[in-house]
Formats: C-alpha cells, structure tokens, sequence
C-alpha cells in the first residue's frame, strides 16, 4: 500500500488531485450528463475534440471503456479487430472485446509494439464468407507493454492508409498519446488524423484522479455514447470530475518532459548499477521495463526490499519489473531510488 511519503513507482494512474484540480472540482458548474446538460462535461468535449482535431469528444469513465465504445462503434458482433499482440485491451481489460463486443481478435506481432502498414495489407480480410470481417485496425500510443515507446507517425500515417483504401476503420489506443506528443514534438491531432477514434486518459501522465475521452466524427461519437450507456457508463452530475480532467489537460501535456527525463535518469543509474538490467536508450517516454536477471532476484523479493526503504513497485513472479515516472516522482526521489538500490 502506497501513502503520502512513499515513492510510488507502480504506475502514472496513482496520482492525487492537486490543490488546483480540487479547488475546480469544488466550484464546476454541473448538470445531468445523460441528458446533455452538463456544462462542464461539454466544454471538455469540445476542448478534447479541438486538440486532437475531430468532430466530437465523449468523456468516459475510463480507459477501457473508452476501448470497448470506440471499437464497437465501427464493428457489429462477429467483426475482427486486428491488434498488436501485447495490446492492452486484449490483455488487460478483462476480455471485454469478446464478452461485450463479440470480436475475434487477431493479432499482429510488432517490434516494440510497432507493426507496419505491410503486414496489416497482408492480413485485412478480402470479404469471403467464411471469413469474420476486418472491422478495425488497432494501435496503442505509447504501447504500455513495449515499455512506453512511441508509434511513429510515418507508420500510423502509412497503416491508416492501408485501412482507408479497404474501408476498414482505424482505432488508437492513445491512453499515454500526450506522451508521445511530449517525446517527439509531434502534435496528437496528427496521431489523430489517421485514426476513426481515439481514446486518450486523463487519469495517467496528465494527473487527473478519473477519466478518459473518445474523439471521433460526430457519428461514430453518437454511437459510441450509446455503446456507453449500454456498459453503465452514463454518469449524471460528473462536472465534478471533469473539472479535474480540464485542469489536467491545460497543464499536463506540458509537463511530461519532466517524468521522461526523470525515466532515463532513473534508467541510467540503474544500467550503472546493474549493467544490462535496462538499456537507458530503450527509454523513450515514462516507463521502464527492468530486466530482473543481472539483478539476481525475484520480482517479489526485489519488491519485498524496496518497500521497507519506501518505495512502492509491482512485484511478482514475473522475469521484468516495470517502473513508471509520473507528477509525483520528483528529480530527487531518483537519485533517492538509485541510492537504494545502489544499497541492495
Ligand atoms: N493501464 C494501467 C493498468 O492496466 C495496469 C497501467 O497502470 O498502465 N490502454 C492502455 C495503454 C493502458 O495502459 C491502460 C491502463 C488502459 C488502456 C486502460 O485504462 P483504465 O485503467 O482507465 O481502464
């Protein structure tokens, strides 16, 4: 268990509101979103969908129904979504694709959670009956499993072409796209414009306690919010929280610079210190996948060790350990980190 004082390494969702998102939290203006009439719900719509360039802008609860909406808005049940095989929806979200959405998930091997326009032209099904129908293509930006590397553009641009030319939608799973913005200068709205939707969270680098946003057309928007209702997601009242979401979106993008240079930091003490455990290089944005082995211990063990010096990591019987940077890991509590481990 993570409390005020510790240095919590687990992931970038275990941020606490700031004083400024309270204050905004006390004073939104609100309504009741099932109805439309939440002022401040709209307004963050609006703001999400003006950055990244689409039509509209649907606030959800999370990332994962954030997920489910935008894939089932471009699919029926018994439709395939092609994905990378370390997609987090696949494997992180509970089987939601198949429980709720009726897909077939095919997956594509990517180098670093990459694959290319190449081997999706290669796989898109040509209508056959026999076969489900290529409903959807999906990329994840940053890719969580690959360690938080960036989709570079020129590939999501030549992939979303493929999927254009086939008339097969284009979905990213941008839950970290604000980070990908931050490491390499390349606006979202450009991730964006090869994609049908995209989810982003407000809940990971940009340190709001809840939410995440669709962006899409207006229909594939109009849609995706009766997919919502449908899996419980139509909250009443919830200015409250997205006033949170607003603070976070204004001042967030901006200051993930610091958690990626706080990451390669990070990651290269520990290479100093355990040669081969990470390769510094490999860092791109705000996470790090350490290799256990020139550790010589567990992932429990290793986990077990940190904790009584304070600093909270997700251990377990796994051959890698990822360590993630966010709003509240300081510079200091780095160097703090790399003394302890210095110490092990
Ligand atoms: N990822 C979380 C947990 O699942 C582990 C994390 O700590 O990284 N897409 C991506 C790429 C994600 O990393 C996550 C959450 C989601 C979607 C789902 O978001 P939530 O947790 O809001 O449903």
């Amino acid at each position: 268990m993570a409390h005020q004082g510790t240095i919590d390494l687990r992931s970038d969702t275990v941020t606490r509101p700031t004083a400024e998102m309270r204050k905004a939290m006390a004073e939104a203006e609100v309504g009741d979103d099932v109805f439309g009439d939440d002022p401040t719900v709209n307004s963050l719509q609006e703001r999400a969908a003006e950055l990244l360039n689409k039509e509209a802008g649907l606030f959800v609860p999370t990332g994962s129904m954030g997920n489910q909406v935008s894939l089932g808005a471009v699919s029926r049940p018994g439709d395939e979504v092609i994905c990378e095989s370390d997609a987090h929806f696949l494997h992180y979200e509970g089987g939601s694709v198949a429980a709720h959405l009726g897909l077939v998930a095919r997956t594509v091997k990517g180098s670093q959670g990459v694959f290319t326009s190449g081997q999706i032209a290669l796989m898109i099904r040509k209508g056959s009956e026999h076969n489900p129908r290529t409903a959807v293509v999906a990329i994840e930006n940053t890719h969580n499993a690959a360690g938080g590397g960036v989709f570079p553009i020129e590939e999501a641009r030549a992939i979303s072409k493929v999927c254009r030319d086939e008339g097969v939608a284009m979905h990213i799973d941008g839950a970290r796209i604000f980070n990908a913005q931050a490491a390499t200068g390349t606006p979202v709205a450009e991730w964006a414009a090869c994609a049908d939707t995209v989810t982003f969270c407000f809940s990971k680098g940009l340190g709001a306690p809840v939410g995440s946003m669709v962006v899409g057309s207006s229909e594939v928007i109009k849609e995706a919010r009766r997919l919502r209702k449908r899996l419980g997601g139509g909250m009443r009242q919830v200015g409250v929280i997205a006033a949170a979401a607003r603070v976070a979106l204004e001042t967030g993008p901006d200051r993930l610079t610091e958690d990626h240079a706080n990451a390669r930091r990070l990651a290269e003490g520990l290479a100093e210190r355990f040669p081969g455990a990470v390769d510094p290089a490999s860092v791109q944005t705000n996470m790090i996948y350490l290799d256990l082995a020139p550790i010589g211990m567990s992932g429990t063990e290793l986990s077990a060790r940190l904790a009584k010096e304070g600093i909270v990591t997700l251990g377990g019987p796994w051959p890698t350990m990822r360590l993630v940077t966010h709003r509240d890991v300081t510079a200091q509590d780095v160097e703090r980190v790399l003394q302890v481990f210095a110490s092990l």
